[in-house]
């Protein structure tokens, strides 16, 4: 079967499974509707659903330009920090202009499910401007989820105007629960027309944050925590935060890595304050993943961001550009692609679990692999135009997502490629291999001097990846 956004076809090993939609509840237990019942929320989510977001888009508007607080790894010229990439600018929109772009790009991105308000300030310190671009969409184009980031100060203010308005996921970002450890974040918090500084500021910021979450739950909203993983600063901390957020009924935890550099202009990145390595962040996060559900497909996207997690369409759909074309919407036409992509899902699940039960044996050694994919959990990219890798662990039975690694695409037409090649091959130095559909002769050769062996191939990443940990076992038994 063809992939309504890829090329691949994927042979029915095994009949696809009935959609759990078509059987009725009857033997069910309570907790396994409940499940169910969770399981479709976020089927179409890219961000709260791991296994989505290789099929299904989001989109960003930047509506919302003030912010009510200060956070130290954040510059105010740029996108909020809590979201997005540090020192990124994005084109802010009027409600109306924003409903017209969703229009077009629901119609040119059928797969795009999910709008999010994200910044570039807070979405909640521009309250009429976020909700009425939620109403005009809402009433516009029914069938995309709404989804919403806040640093939380005004959340507990606006959570029934959000359910009423069936915004159904809500993030938060929460550093730290303790105002003492806040007090190395936030110099300072705008409350009640007044300015707090330091300790007295955090300590509204942290009350607010927990009555947000609190009604979050009460009022049945998915809720997801980002934490911004601030190292000597509060990467102790989290683990205490990921906890605490658990009891309140958090959905999903995203601890996301500080990113910091003079030239963002951040009260950290002009203090020398690092990011941690792609190793300390992982440890963190298997470290929390005991508790609760993790999110480590993150992209940490831009405020008008757009496609597929992993890529960035944004500069197709500058206001300049979106303003001249013509909403194409049509909720029949995405329903047609939707369950397209559904059904192509359904025999990518049965053919990893036909794959992962013929290899089933006692798990060995976990391996990292580094994989090149434009999306579709498929191998489908030369390695020489990838911008990211996606780390996947294996030990012979298991094939488990745990990451991704940003690096500048090989292919330069010529230019600069051999220095870019170190870059790409520093950055997944502690992979075993690389699976992509095709690799050239020179970085075969360098990747093997490095240990990370080339695999070729063009097939479902499961597949590809326990074919690959197959062969790296004989080899090292041997
Ligand atoms: Fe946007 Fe955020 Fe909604 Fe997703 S992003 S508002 S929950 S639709 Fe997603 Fe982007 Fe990470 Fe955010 S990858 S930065 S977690
Ligand atoms: Fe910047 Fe977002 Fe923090 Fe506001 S909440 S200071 S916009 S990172």
């Amino acid at each position: 079967m063809l992939h309504p956004t890829g090329t691949l076809t994927i042979e029915p090993q095994t009949q696809p499974k009935k959609s759990s939609g078509s059987c009725s509840c009857s033997g069910s237990s309570p907790k396994e509707i409940k499940d169910q019942k969770l399981q479709e929320r976020i089927a179409k989510h890219p961000c709260y659903s791991e296994e989505a977001h290789h099929h299904y888009a989001r989109m960003h508007v930047a509506v919302a330009p003030a912010c009510n607080i200060q956070c130290n790894y954040c510059n105010r010229k740029y996108d909020c920090a809590n979201e997005s990439r540090p020192g990124v600018v994005s084109e802010l929109l009027t409600p109306e202009e924003a409903a017209h772009k969703v229009l077009v790009i629901a119609g040119k991105i059928p797969q795009m499910t999910v709008l999010g308000i994200a910044g570039p300030g807070d979405p909640l310190a521009n309250p009429e401007k976020t909700f009425r671009t939620f109403e005009l969409i809402a009433d516009k184009a029914p069938d995309i989820k709404l989804c919403l980031s806040t640093n939380g100060l005004m959340l507990p203010d606006h959570v029934d105007r959000i359910k009423q308005l069936n915004v159904d996921h809500v993030t938060i970002t929460i550093n730290m629960v303790d105002p003492k450890v806040g007090e190395k974040i936030y110099p300072w918090v705008r409350y009640n027309r007044r300015r707090y500084r330091g300790i007295e500021g955090v300590k509204i910021l942290h009350e607010r944050q927990m009555e947000g979450l609190q009604a979050l739950q009460e009022a049945d909203i998915l809720c997801k925590v980002n934490s911004v993983m601030i190292p000597g600063i509060n990467d102790e901390h989290l683990a205490e935060v990921d906890e605490v957020i658990r009891s309140k009924g958090a959905f999903l935890h995203n601890i996301m890595p500080l990113i910091s550099a003079p030239e963002h202009g951040t009260y950290f990145g002009l203090n020398g304050q690092r990011g941690p390595t792609p190793k300390e962040l992982k440890s963190l996060q298997d470290k929390c993943s005991g508790n609760m559900k993790m999110m480590r497909h993150c992209r940490q996207c831009r405020a008008d961001a757009v496609g597929l997690l992993g890529e960035d369409r944004s500069q197709e759909f500058t206001k300049t550009k979106f303003m001249e074309m013509t909403p194409e919407y049509d909720i029949q036409k995405r329903q047609e692609v939707h369950a397209g992509i559904d059904q192509f899902r359904e025999q990518l699940k049965a053919t990893k679990e036909q794959k992962a039960a013929q290899k089933k044996r006692k798990t060995g050694e976990k391996i990292l692999v580094a994989v090149a994919t434009k999306g579709s959990g498929l191998v489908n990219q030369h390695f020489g135009h990838a911008k990211e890798f996606q780390i996947f662990e294996v030990d012979g039975a298991e094939v488990k997502f745990v990451g991704h690694r940003k690096i500048d695409h090989y292919c330069q037409g010529g230019y600069g490629e051999e220095a870019t090649l170190n870059n790409i091959i520093q950055a997944i130095s502690d992979c075993k291999a690389v699976l992509a559909s095709k690799i050239g002769d020179c970085p075969q050769g360098e990747l093997r001097k490095a240990g990370v062996e080339p695999f070729e191939g063009y097939d479902v990443i499961d597949k590809l990846a326990l074919d690959f940990y197959e062969q790296y076992s004989k080899k090292t038994q041997s």
